[in-house]
This record gives C-alpha cells, sequence and structure tokens, in this order.
C-alpha cells in the first residue's frame, strides 16, 4: 500500500520510491556548516550520487574551529567516492587509520561523519534511526532539566517550575554565598550557555564552602516537594576524590537519582575511593571520547551511570559499544545532552535512548527558538519525556539558508582559580 499523501516517509510496502542499499550510494560532497543562531554549531552534511544526504552534529563547546579544519583538511578529501553504505568501515578509517587515537576533536569529526552515514542509511531504507539499531525498547525517553538559581530559594522556585512543566526529573544547582558565578547559575530561566566570551571568564571557586552548601539545597527541596520528583545534581569535577566522598555521604538522606562528576576521572582509579564512601549514584563521562575511558569504571562497577553521547564519543557506532560494554556490568546510560549539543546530537540520542536496553535518563536543556528554526526535527517533548519521530533517519535537518544568516561568533568557556589564584577545575 502507498504511504499516505504528505507522509514524509519514501517507503512503501512494495518497495518503491525506496533508494534501498541494493546498489552503492557514493558520496559525492561532505561540507562543513557553522551558524551561531544564539551559540555556535558545527554541522556536516554528506551527500550522495542518489540525492540522499545526511547530517552529523560536530560542535565541541569554545573549540569548534579546531574541529572544523579537522573536517575539512582530514576528513572530508577521504570522504568522495566512497560507498555511504560502509558505516563501520568508514570509522575505522577514521579511527585506525588516522594512526594519531582518540581525543574531543578527533572522536567528534568521526562521529559527524558517523551520524551523517546513520542518517543516510536511514533514509535509503526508510526507517527512523532506532529501528535500524534494533527497534524500541521503550516509547520515550525520561529527560531531566536543569534548574539553576542565584541561591537556595531561587534554585526551589525554578525546580517547582519545571514540575508544573511535567519533568519528574530535575538538575539542581545553586549559587554559593562568598562566591559569585558559580558553576550552574544560569542568566535567565530555562536557558544557560556557560560559554559567554571570546575570552574565559575568570570565576573563583571555594570547595569547602560548596560542601557545607549543597546539602542545605537539597533539605530544602525534599521538604518543599517530597519523596518524588528524580532530583540529580552535577559536582562539574571540582571536588577530590576524598571531597566527592564525603559530599556523597551528606547527600544520602535526600535520595539523589545523581551525583555528577564529582571527581575528574582521567585516574578512572580516584572513584574507588568516592565509590566505598558513599551509596549516592554516580554518573560521569560527558568528556569522555572512547571506551578507554571508562572501561574501569564500568567493569570495576564505579559508577552507576555513563554519561557519553554520541556526538563525544565518535558517534553511534562507538557509543553503541560503550553501552553494550556497560550493560553487562549494569551500568546505565545518561546522555549528555547541554546546549553544546545541537539538536542533530540530540535527534539522535532520542532515537538511541529508545534503543537501548539499559538507557537511564538523558539530560534535556533546551534550545533556544532561534536554534531549532535552523535545524527542524521530529523529536518532541511531553511531560518529562521526549520522543522520537518516525522520518527516516534522525530527522533532524538543518535549514542552510537560515544557518547562513548567523555567523560564527567566537566565545570560550569560563576558568575557575580557587581563593588564592591557583587555576582549577572549571
Ligand atoms: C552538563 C554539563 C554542561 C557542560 C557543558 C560544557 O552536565 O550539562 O556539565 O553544562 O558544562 O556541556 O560545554
Ligand atoms: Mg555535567
Amino acid at each position: 500500500m502507498p504511504a499516505a499523501d504528505g507522509d514524509a516517509r519514501t517507503v512503501r510496502a512494495d518497495g518503491s520510491g525506496l533508494v534501498g542499499v541494493a546498489s552503492p550510494l557514493l558520496i559525492t560532497a561532505a561540507r562543513v556548516i557553522v551558524t551561531c543562531p544564539g551559540r555556535n554549531f558545527v554541522t556536516l552534511k554528506i551527500e550522495t550520487d542518489q540525492g540522499v544526504y545526511g547530517i552529523g552534529d560536530a560542535t565541541l563547546n569554545g573549540r569548534e574551529m579546531a574541529v572544523v579544519a579537522y573536517l575539512n583538511d582530514h576528513v572530508c578529501p577521504l570522504l568522495i567516492g566512497r560507498d555511504a553504505r560502509r558505516i563501520e568501515d568508514t570509522w575505522q578509517l577514521l579511527y585506525r587509520g588516522s594512526y594519531w587515537r582518540r581525543g574531543p576533536v578527533t572522536m567528534r569529526a568521526i562521529a559527524a561523519v558517523d551520524v551523517a552515514l546513520w542518517d543516510i542509511k536511514g533514509k535509503a531504507l526508510g526507517a527512523p534511526l532506532h529501528e535500524l539499531l534494533g527497534g524500541r525498547s521503550r516509547d520515550r525517553v525520561m529527560v531531566y532539566g536543569h534548574a539553576n538559581g542565584a541561591d537556595i530559594e531561587e534554585t526551589v522556585d525554578a525546580v517547582g517550575r519545571y514540575i508544573d512543566l511535567g519533568y519528574q526529573a530535575i538538575r539542581a544547582q545553586t549559587g554559593v554565598p562568598g562566591l559569585t558565578n558559580a558553576y550552574g547559575v544560569g542568566r535567565g530561566e530555562m536557558h544557560y550557555e556557560p560559554a559567554d566570551a571570546s575570552l574565559p571568564t575568570e570565576t573563583v571557586w571555594d570547595t569547602r564552602r560548596y560542601l557545607t552548601h549543597v546539602p542545605k539545597l537539597f533539605q530544602r527541596l525534599r521538604d518543599t516537594y517530597g519523596p518524588e520528583p528524580r532530583l540529580l545534581h552535577d559536582g562539574h569535577h571540582r571536588m577530590t576524590p576524598q571531597e566527592a566522598a564525603r559530599l556523597g555521604k551528606s547527600l544520602e538522606p535526600y535520595d539523589l537519582f545523581w551525583l555528577e562528576d564529582a571527581t575528574p576521572a582521567e585516574n578512572q582509579e580516584a572513584f574507588r575511593l568516592v565509590r566505598q564512601h558513599t551509596t549516592t549514584p554516580l554518573a560521569v563521562g560527558e568528556v569522555f571520547n572512547t571506551i578507554w575511558d571508562c572501561k574501569d569504571l564500568i567493569q570495576e562497577q564505579l559508577i552507576d551511570y555513563i554519561r557519553t553521547t554520541i556526538v563525544g564519543a565518535g558517534g553511534l557506532t562507538h557509543l553503541r559499544r560503550i553501552a553494550d560494554f556497560a550493560a553487562v556490568w549494569g551500568v546505565r546510560t545518561g546522555c549528555h545532552g547541554a546546549t553544546d549539543l545541537s539538536p542533530v546530537t540530540l535527534g539522535a540520542a532520542v532515537h538511541f535512548d529508545a534503543w537501548v536496553p539499559n538507557f537511564g535518563i538523558q539530560e534535556y536543556m533546551r534550545h533556544t527558538e532561534a536554534t531549532d528554526a535552523v535545524f527542524p526535527h521530529d523529536y518532541r517533548f511531553g511531560a518529562g519525556f521526549l520522543i522520537p519521530g518516525d522520518r527516516p533517519g534522525h530527522g533532524v535537518d538543518i535549514d542552510e539558508a537560515l544557518a547562513a544568516r548567523y555567523p560564527y561568533d567566537p566565545r570560550q568557556l569560563p576558568i575557575a582559580r580557587l581563593t588564592d589564584g591557583t587555576l582549577w577545575n572549571w
């Protein structure tokens, strides 16, 4: 039976109208598009000889142009003439074939190619991405939003607004008395953009003040909203393992869904100390690039949630491998979803989340209306969940004419110093 009129899909039951994958889909062009509809995004568009194209996100917050150069100078020339069907082989070519492995720039460039190729395959087969991955394990994907405030009362109010919007999981961050520009404190409701200037803004940090203040926030939140909402908190790599252990312990009465980035994880063993001292669930991994960054964390069951996402870790091809490995050890996913990940990454993530059996939660920071207009998409939000669309591929497009109206605007993430001037982790 032909697809209904107006149906965006080209699939028909008799196969007519479908490009399919019986013959090669040769890559004819690979172009990098940089746009700043409120914040910078880097997008790769891959075109084929059969008219089917795909897009992938390559945004690296504050270091965008490094990925642009990597793609333009070293990756796009390799793609021309290749068969777009061969996703795995292309991934291996870009990973092994570069000799220089891993790192945020390389793995984002690989992710952009990988996601664009999955998008092409989905369109060629008339299948939404979650179908290619193995089909849905769930109908909708639980998300958490960001509630921020300059002080505890402001954060309590912000959490209330998220509850009113139907969110069942909310990350809560608050300013710390005596410190200006504490991490996670936004400049307006619902939106938070830390990369705010062409040179890094300097902030001051004092872990002692923070450690005594944060439990008061969660006490107030439980007193106000009761046991039901899932509450999350991001330590943003600021604590030593011992300090993280202390915070985890002092937050136990408030039943957190997770404590994120309690301590930096370049040294995966650091999490042993944290883990031994607290039952607060631990999440980490938004800055990880490959499975090698989290192998020990996962197989020693030192964490509960792995935060690595598609754009950060070489695309769906590699994230799927991390998720399967995590499933073996009872670790669930909790993909990074800040606004510096474009709607292309979010769209692909919603399909991934709908499939992945060991799904935990998806971070969801809303993009601005200008960003959503540049990247039309078919995922939608409803009552605390994101729902994947059923358009072939990942369901996100780019309006190139509109994108061209927002030129690149250099911005970097802030830095943090301790009160004596020592450079610390932002
Ligand atoms: C999060 C993150 C972000 C990062 C941002 C950096 O948990 O959402 O910590 O807010 O700070 O992605 O570019
Ligand atoms: Mg984080």
